[in-house]
């Protein structure tokens, strides 16, 4: 049994990431009200995935640009932007605040084609 456990335990990380090799989904939780921080870089979000429970709270997020490019993060309910912070230089940090309620969101960088290289990830917010 013991090196089931011990497989398992190197697999599961590498399953853990899809889509591309060099852009592992990372997941932060953090309870209602909590700060979260998010690095950008060509082209990925870390983490890419934020679960927040505890109810709806307003998001303070805070997005460090750690790439050499202009990026930026929305967002989005649906195909609606209800928050995020415009595109910023390479080297800089923003932080902003989004109302949400409970549900799913998506966040995405809207420069050019950086979503679909990869800079997209999910926030869900849990009662
Ligand atoms: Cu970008």
């Amino acid at each position: 049994m013991r090196w089931l456990i011990t497989a398992l335990g190197v697999a599961l990380p590498a399953l853990a990431g899809c889509g591309s090799d060099d852009a592992p989904t990372r997941t932060v939780r953090v309870g209602a009200g909590e700060p979260v921080r998010v690095s950008a870089s060509e082209y990925a979000f870390d983490p890419s995935r934020i679960i927040v429970s505890g109810g709806p709270p307003r998001l303070r997020l805070t997005l460090d640009n750690q790439g050499d490019l202009a990026h930026n993060i929305k967002v989005l309910e649906g195909e609606t932007e209800i928050g995020g912070l415009p595109s910023f230089p390479g080297g800089e940090e923003r932080t902003t605040t989004v109302r949400v309620e409970t549900g799913r969101y998506r966040l995405v960088c809207t420069v050019a084609d950086h979503e679909e290289l990869g800079m997209a990830g999910e926030l869900q917010v849990r009662p």
